[in-house]
This record gives structure tokens, sequence and C-alpha cells, in this order.
């Protein structure tokens, strides 16, 4: 497969031509311009100044996300024979990819004990199926919400689960972007970004650290390339050489689509987890240079004085060896640091996927601390999130426990007490379940069986379970593999098929509407009206709440306005649907929410590195999470996705070959075979596709966030047999 010099450009487009043709052009246009929040990533498109612009009104931001996502919405409907056709075992044997392109799920789903395929069911008899599981086990279910549900079914979520008496409620951030709330929260008493989007396109300095946004974030390219325009700095920090983030043809700007843009000023290849010690590095010569904000940091931080002792007397070699890169990088970076007059800090996965993912954090918002770039116009903190609305899952509190405001508004609002337990996390929630201890989940979206690590833990937890019940648009690997003694699936539809209009709210704390749309499925229900029914069905007349009545979205805004804090303006909003950034959130003045007010410096060490390789699972330039669209993955040059990427030397240090089949080990699990694949990744690092390799990946979480470490897998490889497949796309 031929290996690009740029991401984006005419490969985009083509793909968009392609896509259009495959549903009718006319159809995936007008598709597209309706006002509704884009479906993939946080980033934030759409809304009610239209399909394809952002907060700033830029018009067209068209990415292949949005299509894919959009193309595999408008499928046509599986056909009621299907699921007599195929047993549940024969789904098994499908791949992510195949499953998705089966079409929508297009009726409720049941497949009893000892059933072999799912039948037909019709809605009333599942709903009071999963209603008569669900009062039968109480204190021992579960729910699950993944980021692309709309803000009011995440609410009424957690009314539902909350009046029913658990707090075992997550959502798909304990394995995304939980340790960026946590540690914004341990520093600045924040939890999400604290600039807008016209503080990063205007900033003179971005550090994008951890994160592929080529890849995940395509319309973020363009902020990237004009900071590098307008003569700004953009460094990267990552194992593995993106070539999107080295050079990207930003599609909607004629000269970048001809003759491409460069991305990174500077790119820094740290091993995995050598984060912390790069950071250091970086503060280390600030220090030296004298380029700290010494104003800012005695009037408005705490605990400087031992994070400054920590970092001195930490050692070039000790950081270099954590690193794996030598000091003139750290030195260079922190020269140009000091340079800039404004500077934001993004980052991703990369940096919360790993067992300190919050210590991770908190070393960012260190650096950004030190010269005074958090609490001023054009300067701060970026979380870049993954779904379009997971972030207010958290506001509005799909979470274990509710935020003490919440918490009380709510049980002011409604004149009862709600549950004041901690409740669970996501992976608590599994573990429960592979114990015997939980009986019953219900799962708003998302694969909750493909996103968890330890494939073989997770189908044996979900296994344990008495009853299981999926709310989806279309068929993934959870439908096949995380089965329980009872599962149900209900056909959902999607945001722009909603009957009414729904909000989201985007990485930049921006709240927008959707208008909705025309049903394509047209015996899917919203995801309000399912839940709603549900809680009627359970609850019955020990409910405080009128769920008739909040099967009118305006009603369950009007709940959120009055029990969320810096919500409000929904009450307002709702005459003209206007859009708003969340106030509270943004931070242009050193003043933080704090006990103190103040910003929190935190001593951090570095950890030795340990023996062995590390393997990263990362995600392609053609899937979204658990969905895959395509098997290329076109900017690293792949056209399949059982192989592994490796650096030259340790290929040779391990006597293997390009292309030679191999076994991946790890504490948990095996894969094989796995092709060896040549990549430009700092030496001692591996990489491979989720969700494929989560065999690999154990259960151990960050004890603060509760994420596991996706990104960082001690994993051992030996030949299969020393020869080379052929390839599929010589
Ligand atoms: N096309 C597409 N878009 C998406 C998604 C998708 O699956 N496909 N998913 C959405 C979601 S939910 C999310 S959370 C985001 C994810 O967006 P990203 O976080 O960008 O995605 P990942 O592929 O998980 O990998 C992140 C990057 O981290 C780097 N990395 C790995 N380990 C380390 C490390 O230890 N240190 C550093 N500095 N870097 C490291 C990898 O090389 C990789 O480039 O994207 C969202 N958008
Ligand atoms: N090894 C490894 N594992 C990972 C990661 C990793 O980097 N490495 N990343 C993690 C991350 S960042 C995340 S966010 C999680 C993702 O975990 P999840 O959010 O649980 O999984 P997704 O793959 O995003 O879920 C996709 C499914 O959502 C359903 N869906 C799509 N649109 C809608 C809708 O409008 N409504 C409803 N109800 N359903 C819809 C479709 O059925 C689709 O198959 O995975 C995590 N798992
Ligand atoms: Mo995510």
């Amino acid at each position: 497969m031929q290996r690009l010099t740029s991401g984006g450009g005419w490969k985009a487009i083509l793909y968009t031509l392609r896509q259009a043709l495959r549903v009718g052009p006319w159809r995936l246009w007008r598709a597209i311009r309706a006002k509704n929040a884009c479906k993939t990533c946080a980033l934030g498109m759409g809304g009610q100044k239209g399909g394809m612009r952002n907060e700033a009104g830029h018009w067209p931001e068209v990415c292949k996300k949005s299509l894919q996502a959009m193309v595999a919405d408008m499928q046509k409907g599986l056909e009621p024979s299907f699921f007599a056709r195929y047993s549940i075992e024969q789904l098994r044997g499908l791949s992510p990819r195949e499953l998705e392109w089966c079409g929508r799920i297009s009726q409720p789903l049941i497949a009893r004990p000892g059933d072999t395929n799912y039948r037909p069911i019709e809605w009333d008899e599942a709903l009071d199926q999963v209603a008569n599981q669900l009062r039968a086990t109480s204190q021992a279910s579960f729910f699950y919400a993944s980021g692309r549900s709309s803000t009011e079914a995440g609410f009424l979520l957690q009314l539902f689960a909350r009046l029913f008496g658990t707090n075992y409620v997550n959502n798909c951030s304990f394995y995304c972007h939980q340790a960026s709330g946590v540690g914004l929260g341990q520093s600045l008493g924040t939890s999400t970004a604290t600039v807008t989007l016209d503080d990063v396109e205007n900033t003179d300095f971005f550090m994008l650290i951890g994160g592929n946004p080529a890849s995940n974030h395509p319309r973020f390219m363009r902020t990237l390339m004009n900071i590098r325009r307008s003569g700004g700095e953009v460094i990267v920090v990552n194992p593995l050489r993106e070539i999107g983030l080295v050079n990207f043809s930003v599609p909607s700007d004629p000269w970048s689509l001809l003759f491409g843009s460069p991305i990174a000023s500077l790119y820094v290849q740290p091993h995995i987890g050598g984060d912390i010690a790069f950071l250091m590095g970086v503060a280390k010569h600030l220090i030296e240079l004298g380029a700290t904000d010494r104003d800012f940091i005695d009037r408005s931080t705490t605990s400087y004085a031992d994070f400054e002792t920590a970092v001195r007397s930490s050692s070039w070699e000790a950081l270099e060896t954590a690193l794996g890169v030598s000091r003139s990088m750290m030195v260079e970076t922190a020269s140009r640091y000091a340079r800039a007059k404004t500077a934001v800090f993004g980052w991703t996965m990369g940096i919360t996927h790993h067992l300190n993912g919050v210590e991770n954090v908190r070393a960012i918002v260190n650096l950004a601390l030190m010269r005074g770039m958090v609490g001023r116009p054009r300067a701060g903190l970026l979380p870049i999130r993954g779904h379009s609305n997971v972030q207010a899952m958290g506001s509005v509190g799909v979470t274990p426990a509710l935020k003490q405001a919440i918490l009380e508004n709510l049980e002011r609002h409604l004149g009862v007490m709600l549950p004041r337990s901690p409740g669970l996390d996501t992976m608590g929630c599994m573990k429960a379940a592979d114990a015997g201890r939980m009986k019953t989940a219900f799962c708003l979206g998302g694969n909750l069986f493909g996103s968890n690590p330890d494939t073989a833990f997770a189908r044996r937890a979900i296994s344990q379970l008495e009853q299981v019940t999926y709310l989806s648009t279309t068929l993934n690997t959870t439908h096949a593999h995380g089965t329980a003694r009872e599962t149900i699936i209900l056909p959902v539809l999607a945001r722009d098929e909603e009957p009414q209009p729904t909000i989201q709210e985007s990485m930049f704390n921006f709240v927008r509407f959707s208008d909705g749309g025309p049903k394509r499925q047209p015996n899917a229900r919203s995801e309000t009206s399912i839940i709603t029914e549900l809680a009627r069905r359970v609850l019955r007349e020990r409910s405080p709440v009128d769920w008739t009545r909040l099967g009118r979205l305006c009603h369950v805004r009007e709940m959120i306005a009055a029990v969320v804090p810096g919500w409000e303006q929904l009450a307002r909003s709702e005459a003209n649907k206007q859009e708003f950034t969340i106030p509270g959130r943004i931070f242009h003045a050193p003043v933080f929410p704090t006990s103190d007010g103040k910003a929190h410096f935190k001593t951090l060490t570095v950890a030795a590195r340990g023996e062995g390789l590390r393997l990263m699972t990362i995600r392609s330039e053609g899937q979204f999470n658990t969905v895959v669209y395509e098997e290329e993955d076109i900017y690293r040059g792949q056209e399949r996705r059982d192989v592994i990427l490796m650096n030259r030397e340790d290929i040779a240090r391990l006597g293997l070959i390009v292309n030679q089949p191999i076994t991946v080990r790890s504490s948990v699990g095996v894969m094989s075979p796995v092709l060896v694949r040549e990549f430009d990744i700092r030496a001692g690092n591996v990489a491979m596709y989720l969700p494929e390799a989560n065999v690999l990946v154990p259960t151990d979480v960050d004890p603060e966030s509760k994420t596991p470490a996706f990104k960082s897998v001690a994993v051992s490889l030996e030949p299969l047999r020393r020869t080379t497949l052929p390839l599929m796309n010589p």
C-alpha cells in the first residue's frame, strides 16, 4: 500500500464522493446540511448554525467521520428474516466491520435462555420483560451510557436510575477522558476545557500531547494549520510519527488542499508513558531560563515550592532514560514555550489511558501554570474529547455519585431523598458482574463488550448477568459476544431522526440544539421515549415525576435548567433554540473554583520504565471506536488490521522480518497470527488496533480515574513461522 506524505486532502474528498454514491448524493447532502450537531467527535459542529458549521460560523467543515457515521445510519433496515438465517454463533464469526454494515436494527429483538438466535419481539412485551427484570433485581442492576445519545436521554437515564434506587450509573468516559476531569478537578476545581475555540485559534503555542486529531478530530486540523500560518508553534508529543500531524491537506482550504500544510513545528517521540518525564524536563529548563511567571505563581497558585524542588532534583539522565529522547528536545521545547506570549495544551488518550492518567494530566497543568497560561485569554487547557455528546453525560449526571449541588437541587425539586452511596464506575460494575453480584445491565448505546479490556473477562462478566438490554442503532460485537442469559436489543433513532429537538455539549462547553428529522426506521423509537416508558412501568405510582410529561423534551430541559448549575440558560433558550457556552467553564481570569480560589501544583515523580515491549492500542483512520468502517488505515499505510507496528530496530533485534506472522502475548491473552509491520515508533514500543487488541489489555485501572491502561500493556512476541503472509493489496 502506498505511503502518504500528507493527511486529509483529495483522499478525503474522493471518499466523500464514493459515500455519496452509496446512499444518493442528494439524500446525503440534505442529511449533512440539516440543523443537527455532528455525530462523531466532540469538537462540535452543526446545530442551529446549520450542518458543517462550527461555533465561529466557519463553513464548510465537513469530515470523513461525519459522512461515515451518516452513511451508516442511512443504511437499509435489517430484514425480519436476518436473525432467523444467522444464529448468534454465526454473528460471532463476523468482524466489527461486517456487523456494522449488516444494516440498521429495525425491530426489538430477544434471545431468551437457551435460544440460538435472536427473535423479533413486540415493543410492549420487550419493555415489560426489561421492567419485570429490573423490578426483581433492583439492588443488582447497572446503567451504562455511551456518549452519542442526547443530553435529554442521558439525564432521564440517570434520573430513572436514582429513583429506582441505585448509583450504579456510568458512561464511557471511564474508559476515555475520566482522568482529565479528575486531574483538572484536583488542580483547578473544574473538569472541562478552560478555553474557547477562539482562544485556541489565536494562541501562539499549542502543545498536542498523546492524540492523533488528523484521524480522530479532522476538523481540528484547520485550527492547527491556522496557528502555524500565523507564525505560532505546534509541538507534537507522540511516540508514533503520525503523518497527518506532520503535514495535513485541509480539504476546505484550497491552498492547503493543493500543497499541504505543515502541522508540527517540533515532533517529540517519547516512550509510551514518558510524558511526565518530558513535561518535567521542559519544566526544568524553564526554571533554568528563569522563564516562569513568579507573579502569577505567587498570587494564583499553591504548592509551587515543593514542585520546583522535585523538578530541580530530577537528573537529566533519569529524565532522558524514562523519556527515550535526548535532553535537547526538552530544552528546545522549553525555549519555544518561554518565547510564547500565549499557550494552549491539548491532550487525548495517549495521556489518559495509563495507570497514572490523572498524574499525567496534572503534569500538563503544572507546565501551563508555571507560565501563568491558565486563566487568561488565548491560553489554557483542552482535553480533546471523544464522543460528540460525552461531555454532557458528565455534566448532567450520568455518573456514579451526583455532584453535591445537583443532588441537593434534584432532591429539592422532586421532594424525595436520592441514593447517597458512592456508586460504581464502569470497570467496577463489570467486576461485580464477573463476581456474580450484578444481575441486570441496561446500556444506552455503545459497545459494552468491545470497549472493555480483557476480552475473555468481558465476555464472562456479561454472560453472568441474568439480563442485558442494548439500545442500539446498528449491530456491533456486544450483540454477538456480550450476551447474558437473556439479551434484548431495542432499535433506536439516531440524533437526526429524533421527532423532537435535543441538545448536545461540545468539548468547548458549547451547547447546541439539534432539530432531529424524519425517521429512517419506522419501528425504531427515540431513546428518551424508551426510557420514560420503562420508568413508568418500573416505578409506577411511587414515582415523584410524571414520566408521560417528561416525554415532552422541553420539560426535561426545564428540569435540567432547574437542577444543573450553569445550565439555567436552557430555560431561556427554549423558544428560539439559543445556543450558548456554559457559564463558569471558560477561565479568562486567574481565579479558580477551588476552595481557596487558587490553582494547585502537584509534585510528581518519574517512574522507572519496565523492561520489555510496551503496547499501545490505537484507532485507525477507518473506524470509530469499536465500529470499523473500513479495514484500511490510509494514513498509516496499513491495508489490514491484524498487524503490529514496530520500530525497525526491534524487528531486527528480535530476529523478525516484515510481514512475518507472529504471536503476541500479554499477562491476560494471546493474539495470533499478527503480521509484523515496520513503523516510525520509538523503539521498545509497539502499536495495535482496538477493539481487536483488547484481548491483550489487562483490567487494572488507574486508582483515581478507574481507567484501564489501554496504551501501556507489557507484551512479548514470538515468531509463528519464518515466512511472510501474502499481502492483500501488494
Ligand atoms: N476516526 C475516529 N475518530 C474518533 C474516534 C475513532 O475511533 N475514530 N474515537 C473518538 C473517541 S471516543 C476518542 S476518545 C478520540 C480518541 O482520539 P485519540 O486519543 O487521538 O486516539 P487514539 O488512537 O486512542 O490514540 C491517541 C494517540 O496517542 C498516542 N499515544 C499512545 N501512547 C502514548 C503515550 O504514552 N504518550 C503520548 N504522548 N502519546 C501516546 C498514539 O500514538 C496515538 O497517536 O477520538 C474520537 N474520534
Ligand atoms: N483497547 C482499547 N479499548 C478502548 C479504547 C482504546 O483506545 N483502546 N478506547 C476507549 C474509549 S476512548 C471509548 S470512548 C470507549 C468507547 O466505548 P463505547 O462508547 O461503548 O463504544 P462505541 O464503539 O463508541 O459504540 C458504538 C455503538 O453505538 C451505537 N450507536 C451509534 N449511534 C447511536 C445512537 O445515536 N444512539 C444509541 N443508543 N446508540 C448508538 C451503535 O450500535 C454502535 O455500534 O472504548 C474504549 N475502549
Ligand atoms: Mo473516547
